[in-house]
């Protein structure tokens, strides 16, 4: 698969640089216009202030590109047409000539073309609730089993069935490690209620595990936990109530399919009063720098 880098990137990668992978489905389709575009620019500086070089990834023009302009950067997050493509839209994307915001599963496939391993985002996808009957599992998940990139994420949200989407990546054979805590973290709550499988506390220990991870035959990617700063959190019995709501309006007004997670993240930023949006705001960035000094560690920097 060719992918159009930036020079800046390509430079990065050729001198044996950090560089980090940010996903472009938050801007389309994971928070409102003008926030989205401004969280893009500040979550890229943020990589830069902590030693790497930042590479957001989107499909354009029939390519792959990693690393955009703040130009195309705009045009994601204000582009009525923008399509959210997982690795089953890849092909139609590219062919298609289409605009297309990646997922964390097609943000994986990119970053692993271009030769970068970390990645930072806000949450991965996982197994819905209600899973059982709707069969709503995240393309995110087996990506995770197969690419090998390091995906650095505030856990699972709780949107999700935090305790199956667990057990699923253990199936995967995921590691699962969380940054300084024992209790694998919820989005927008440094607690899920489920203990982490696993705790490091250094981005040189964490980046140590993934060297020796990536050692294994047919290695996939594995989930870095790092819980939302204390001062951002919202606490999980709050939000338990308004994530339901969300749940349950989905349901009434027959959501599927990949419209499920932007409308759930849509209704819980209005139920709240844009209060998860800054939570969200905020975990993004927190990722972003335990990304950089993950790869700064990683490339021996
Ligand atoms: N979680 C967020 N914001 C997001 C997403 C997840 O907090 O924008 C996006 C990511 O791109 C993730 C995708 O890969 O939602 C998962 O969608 P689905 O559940 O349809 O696989
Ligand atoms: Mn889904």
């Amino acid at each position: 698969m060719s992918c159009a880098i930036h020079p800046a990137v390509e430079e990065a990668l050729d001198a044996g640089r950090p560089v980090v992978a940010l996903e472009s489905t938050i801007i389309s389709h994971g928070m409102p216009y003008p926030q989205n575009v401004t969280t893009a620019a500040e979550v890229e500086q943020v990589v830069r202030d902590n030693g790497a070089t930042p590479a957001t990834i989107a499909i354009m023009d029939g390519k792959f590109r990693v690393g955009l302009t703040s130009e195309e950067i705009e045009r994601l997050g204000t582009a009525a047409n923008v399509l959210k493509a997982s690795r089953r839209d890849v092909g139609l994307a590219l062919a298609g000539r289409r605009i297309a915001a990646t997922t964390v599963a097609t943000t994986m496939i990119g970053a692993y073309a271009a030769g970068i391993r970390l990645f930072a985002t806000g949450g991965t996808g996982g197994v819905h609730r209600g899973a059982e009957s709707s069969m709503d599992v995240s393309a995110d998940l087996p990506e995770l089993g197969r690419t090998p990139v390091a995906v650095v994420s505030a856990g699972v949200k709780s949107i999700l069935d935090i305790g199956r989407t667990l057990e699923y990546l253990e199936t995967l054979g995921v590691p699962v490690i969380t940054c300084g805590a024992d209790s694998f973290p919820a989005f927008y709550s440094r607690e899920s209620g489920f203990p982490t499988p696993a705790r490091l506390d250094t981005p040189g220990e964490l980046a140590a595990a993934l060297a020796a991870h990536w050692t294994l035959p047919s290695a996939g990617g594995a989930l870095i936990a790092n819980p939302i700063p204390q001062a951002e959190e919202i606490e999980f019995s709050e939000m338990e109530h308004t994530i339901a709501r969300a749940v349950q309006d989905a349901e009434r007004q027959g959501i599927t399919g990949k419209e499920v997670t932007p409308f759930l993240l849509g209704r819980i930023v209005e139920l709240t009063g844009g209060e998860s949006l800054t939570a969200n705001i905020a975990l993004v960035k927190n990722n972003a720098a335990l990304a950089a000094r993950i790869a700064a560690a990683l490339s021996g920097v």
